[in-house]
């Protein structure tokens, strides 16, 4: 009899043991799927320490398995257990029930679960949770908290707002057990805090943070310059914290993928970016003096797209907005000019667009629909249409629970840098936003429309024709 099981045998354990013991016992040969990162991401397990590598080898160790075999997507068990032969397939009675459609094609036994131990109590007595206090509490927070609660390891028990009310009823309705008057009351209380004020506070709150030892996970744009994005990063270094700024989609499994497929040479040499982020706002502090505007507000994720397609520095860009009466941008294109490629940001608060992303390249293209910010499916198309591919990662959640992943997984292994948005990257983002509303404000009495070139110091300016 052939069997079967599947599991992600994070920190293995006894319970692991013994569950691939009596599996084996059914039949005389077993077979063990373990999962891929990505499938355990997309199924919402955010927490998992080890490398697939490590689960492997940590199954193959206990002599059990007679094959270990990857798990990589949804649906596979079926195409496994007809393509292996497999008789019975086995798994732990926290799933009882949940397998059951596949007893269309062979037996399934749930196995009692071992009691008092779990992968997820081994993670958290190997590190204890971060404790993680939340500053301001507007739209973005209650998300947040509530986005949080998914990602094991860490909680939020404590709220600051300026406005002491509104600390108050956000901690009522998220259940939270301390709201704290000051802001120093909260950083003497947690390890980190994750700051969702308005962004002219972003800089001082996160300095503060720091300079009180504290890790910071801050909402874009953690800076409104390049020269206060610089200094935080270096600040955060000299403290020994973690600085991390909230740029949700850099942090998505699905963005991820598309940047992975656009720069593997799938659709050719990339030659052209163009994102665009509208979000229309009839009133509020996004439309208000002096830091609102579409450029503040949604530029980041634009420009993220570019730098992380091509790189973080052009050699030109130019700016055009039309803004209101009291010089806030409600609409504004970026174009950016890089040695072989140009690409284009564009945001608005007043005016709505068509939400995608395209990548073009010298074989074909990406086409991300809107959201596009919010990553889950993406097609390559070429000329010949038969070569066309969809692509589909999903996205637990409103994706913010993939940032609070990263922010605590830097903390628990001690890296001041995540690849999926370095220093580098960020401080790049500041600086183009800063270049761009600093474009756009200039010269201060002038017409709606504005228009400014910026060039980037030791590049020629005139690159946009060489190929
Ligand atoms: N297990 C157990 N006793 C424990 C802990 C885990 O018997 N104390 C069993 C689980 O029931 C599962 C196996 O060990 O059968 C692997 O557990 P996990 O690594 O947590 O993997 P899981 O998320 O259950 O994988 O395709 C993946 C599977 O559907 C489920």
């Amino acid at each position: 009899m052939r069997v079967i099981t599947y599991g992600t045998f994070d920190l293995f354990h006894e319970g692991h043991r013994r569950l691939l013991e009596r599996a084996k016992a059914l039949g005389d040969h077993l077979t063990v799927g373990v999962t891929t990162q990505q499938y355990d991401d997309g199924r919402g397990k955010l927490n998992v320490r080890q490398s697939l590598m490590e689960r492997v080898r940590s199954v193959e160790a206990t002599g059990l398995a007679d094959e270990v075999i990857v798990e990589e997507y949804e649906g596979q068990k079926i195409h496994d257990i007809q393509r292996l032969g497999i008789d019975i397939f086995a798994i732990g009675s926290d799933w009882t029930g949940k397998f059951d459609y596949l007893r269309d094609y062979c037996e399934v036994v749930y196995l009692e679960r071992t009691r008092g131990i779990s992968s997820t109590r081994l993670r958290d007595e190997s590190q204890p949770s971060l404790n993680l206090g939340v500053v301001g509490a507007g739209r973005i927070a209650r998300r947040f908290v509530r986005e949080a609660r998914f990602v094991s390891g860490v909680n939020i028990d404590a709220v600051h707002s300026r406005t002491p009310g509104r600390a108050k009823d956000f901690a009522d309705e998220l259940e939270l057990g301390t709201v704290h008057d000051t802001y120093e009351g909260l950083l003497a209380a947690c390890d980190a805090v994750y700051i969702a004020t308005p962004h002219q506070y972003h800089y001082a709150q996160a300095r503060a943070a720091i300079d009180a030892g504290r890790h910071v996970l801050c909402e874009k744009p953690v800076a409104l310059t390049r020269a206060d994005a610089e200094e935080l990063y270096a600040r955060a270094d000299a403290a020994g914290v973690v600085l991390l700024e909230a740029l949700k989609t850099a942090f998505l499994p699905g963005f991820q993928r598309m940047i992975g497929v656009a720069r593997s040479g799938s659709i050719g040499d990339i030659r052209a970016v163009d994102a665009t982020f509208t979000k229309l706002v009839p009133s509020g502090r996004e439309l208000e003096g002096p830091d609102g505007g579409s450029l503040s507000e949604l530029a980041s994720y634009p420009l993220l797209a570019i730098i992380k397609l091509l790189g973080t520095q052009p050699d030109r860009m130019t700016t055009r907005s039309l803004r209101t009466q009291t010089g806030v941008d409600t609409f504004a294109r970026i174009d950016l000019d890089f040695p072989h490629a140009i690409a284009s940001a564009t945001t608005g608060l007043g005016v709505k667009s068509e939400g995608d992303l395209v990548v073009s390249g010298t074989r074909g293209y990406l086409y991300v629909p809107a959201p596009w910010w919010l990553t889950e499916y993406f097609e390559s198309r070429f000329e010949d249409p038969s070569h066309n591919r969809k692509f589909y990662v999903k996205m637990e959640g409103d994706g913010l629970r993939y940032e609070v992943a990263e922010f605590a997984s830097m903390i628990r292994l001690g890296t001041a840098e995540s690849y999926l948005l370095r220093r580098e990257e960020s401080v790049a983002i500041a600086d183009m936003i800063e270049r761009a509303r600093r474009g756009a404000e200039l010269p201060p009495d002038s017409a709606v429309m504005r228009t400014s070139t910026d060039s980037f110091p030791g590049r020629p300016g005139d690159t946009i024709h060489r190929i």
